[in-house]
């Protein structure tokens, strides 16, 4: 296949921009890629390649693809690799649908109290890490028990790891810093160890790590609970 030109309009803040950029990585795909400011009003030339204003968009050999999820999808079948099968290649479709109902349930089911336990009021904190831990106990932990180190039984990483890896990184390193309760991860493996080990591998991985920076990532997470808690 002959290069694609590929431009990734991204904020390397963006957990939902970070799912493209796991994308890239994993599929070695060179590409030039645009930071686009959160902190001012879009451009008018931004919102015409993404009317939402949102990150992450794409641009692939001129035409544009918006929303994380899209961008991943389709580079993960435009450049067939050990992340998803084709759904003709035998078993593919049904494995493509345990990836969909597992990354489905993992954003629907968790993200929610995951954002509230960091940028929640103070005295809410501790109830939304129990429930986020109650909903990994209780959603995902049974979906990960063949998980070697990867989603069903992969060695490599797949795509339920490109769409999930985002919150799980952030989920991994953020306590340290104080941005959530450090007891989270203890429960987490005591209560999850299915989930815990798959966590501690998908965390380290290289392919996720890429343009993570922990202490910036909890520098800003810091700053925007205090906004959101003081307004
Ligand atoms: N559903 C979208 C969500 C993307 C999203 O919410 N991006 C945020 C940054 S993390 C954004 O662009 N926010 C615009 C703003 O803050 O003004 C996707 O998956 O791509």
């Amino acid at each position: 296949m002959a290069a694609a030109k590929i431009k990734l309009y991204t904020n390397h803040g963006c957990p939902w921009a970070h799912r493209a950029h796991i994308s890239l990585a994993e599929l070695n795909l060179p590409f030039e890629e645009e930071i686009i400011d959160l902190s001012v009003p879009r451009t008018p030339e931004y919102l015409k390649i993404n009317p939402r204003g949102l990150v992450p968009s794409i641009e692939y050999n001129g035409e544009i693809l918006t929303e994380s999820a899209v961008i991943s999808n389709f580079l993960a079948d435009q450049y067939p690799s050990h992340l998803i099968p084709a759904s003709d290649a035998p078993g593919g479709a049904f494995l493509r649908a345990k990836i969909a109902f597992f990354v489905d349930t993992f954003i629907s089911k968790t993200t929610g109290h995951f954002f509230k336990a960091q940028w929640g009021k103070e005295e809410e904190i501790e109830t939304s890490v129990k429930e986020y831990v109650e909903a990994i106990v209780k959603e995902i932990e049974p979906l990960l028990a063949n998980a070697a180190p990867f989603f069903n039984g992969s060695d490599k990483l797949t795509q339920a790891e490109v769409l999930t890896g985002s919150f799980v990184v952030r989920l991994f390193t953020l306590p340290k810093y104080g941005v959530l309760p450090e007891h989270i991860l203890t429960d987490l493996s005591a209560k999850a160890p299915n989930f815990y080990r798959w966590g501690e591998a998908v965390s380290k991985h290289p392919s996720v790590l890429g343009i993570y920076d922990e202490e910036l990532m909890a520098a800003k997470t810091k700053e925007r609970a205090a906004k959101l808690r003081a307004a």
